[in-house]
């Protein structure tokens, strides 16, 4: 072999075992936020051992297969003095036709009762008191969260407490659509699980850390999928009361200066308020997010882009500069109403 065909084996080679490389990566090192690698999650974790399972069971057929592959191949390859005649042929042998069933059908068979294990320890569980309950309904393009126990109704961003996996505290999911199908996934939580219209299905997380979880929704639902995306937040119990607290709270609409209040004059007498609810005003409408507690939230539009006076500006203004096809109309406002509208969105805390 030359010196250029030995790097080229050798790069070949590095290729192969890349994967393997991030595999043995410590979790806490893993680069993505929404690594299926660094569960955090008891649903996450069953599915990361079973992934990893298969991977080795898989892998070690590999490793008997490939290389008694690649060693027929040079073994027997084509050598230029062969005479081309017939190798001589057998006909039968039980033994080897059992060993070629038998062993898949016990590999196969494994990797099912072990895939069929983790669906049932995931799916056969009741909520032990002390859970929490959130009905999450997927809208085109954006999350709505409503905690009937809490009271509480919010977008976009999900909040529930850290779970001690000593006296478990998990949040179950009630997975609805109000259009579309979409799809939950957070995947360092749990494994994805569809919001279909009219048929409820139901997941559950119970995160062993604090710290925010990205996701993306997972079903292609139309233009502005991609800009669909899952915020976690998994507070320590103090802080997650803390903000079910301030959640609570009527809307905090003081009109200090007369440009908050012809902002929220503006607002009272647009369509606003037929796709928003304020609690403690008239506007009622369900259609987009609630804005009650904007001001709480870090981003806008399902995580498009993060919460600023400038950005709610430029999504008043023009929503499709954020969000190209959103399903929030351009009003068509004045700069002035537009401003004005901005400072009172900007006292919703
Ligand atoms: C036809 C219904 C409709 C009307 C009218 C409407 N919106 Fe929206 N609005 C939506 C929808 C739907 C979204 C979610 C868009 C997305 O994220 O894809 C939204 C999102 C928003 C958001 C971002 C909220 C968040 O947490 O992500 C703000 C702020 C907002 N609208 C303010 C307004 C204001 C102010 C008006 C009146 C000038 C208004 N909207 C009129 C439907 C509407
Ligand atoms: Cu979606």
């Amino acid at each position: 072999m030359s010196r250029g065909s030995h790097t080229k084996w050798l790069r070949a080679l590095l290729v192969f075992c890349a994967p393997a490389s991030v595999l043995a990566e410590p979790a806490s090192h893993v680069a993505s936020p929404t690594s299926i690698f660094a569960p955090a999650s008891t649903p996450a974790q069953s599915i990361f051992g079973l992934s990893m399972f298969v991977l080795a069971v898989v892998g070690g057929v590999f490793v008997v297969v490939f290389p008694l592959l690649a060693y027929s191949v040079v073994k027997f390859r084509d050598r230029h003095n062969d005479d081309h005649s017939e190798p001589p042929q057998i006909y039968g042998s039980n033994q080897v036709e059992l060993a070629w069933i038998v062993v898949p059908i016990l590999i196969v068979v494994g990797l099912f009762l072990a895939t069929a294990h983790v669906i049932a320890s995931i799916q056969n569980v009741t909520p032990p008191s002390g859970s929490t309950e959130v009905v999450v309904i997927g809208h085109q393009y954006w999350w709505e969260y409503r905690y009937p126990d809490l009271k509480i109704v919010t977008a976009n961003e999900l909040h529930v407490p850290v779970s001690d996996p000593a006296h478990p505290t998990p949040t179950f999911l009630t997975l609805l659509s109000a259009d579309t199908d979409h799809s939950f996934w957070v995947p360092r939580l749990a494994g994805k699980t569809d919001l279909i219209p009219n048929h409820p299905n139901r997941m559950w997380i119970d995160p062993h850390e604090a710290g925010l979880f990205l996701g993306q929704c997972a079903q292609y639902c139309g233009t502005q999928h991609a800009k669909m995306l899952l915020r976690v937040y998994v507070q320590p119990r103090e802080e997650f009361e803390r903000w079910v607290r301030d959640q609570r709270q009527p809307a905090n609409a003081s009109s200090a200066s007369s440009g908050i209040s012809s902002g929220k004059r503006v607002f009272e007498s647009t369509a606003c308020t037929n796709c928003h609810t304020i609690s403690g005003t008239a506007a009622n409408g369900r259609f987009g997010p609630d804005l009650t507690h904007l001001m709480s939230r870090d981003t806008i539009a399902a995580g498009a882009a993060p919460n600023t006076p400038e950005n709610l500006r430029l999504w008043i203004r023009n929503p499709d500069a954020i969000k190209p096809g959103s399903k929030m109309p351009a009003m068509g406002l004045s700069d002035q109403d537009v401003n004005a509208l901005t400072a009172f969105l900007e006292t919703l805390h």
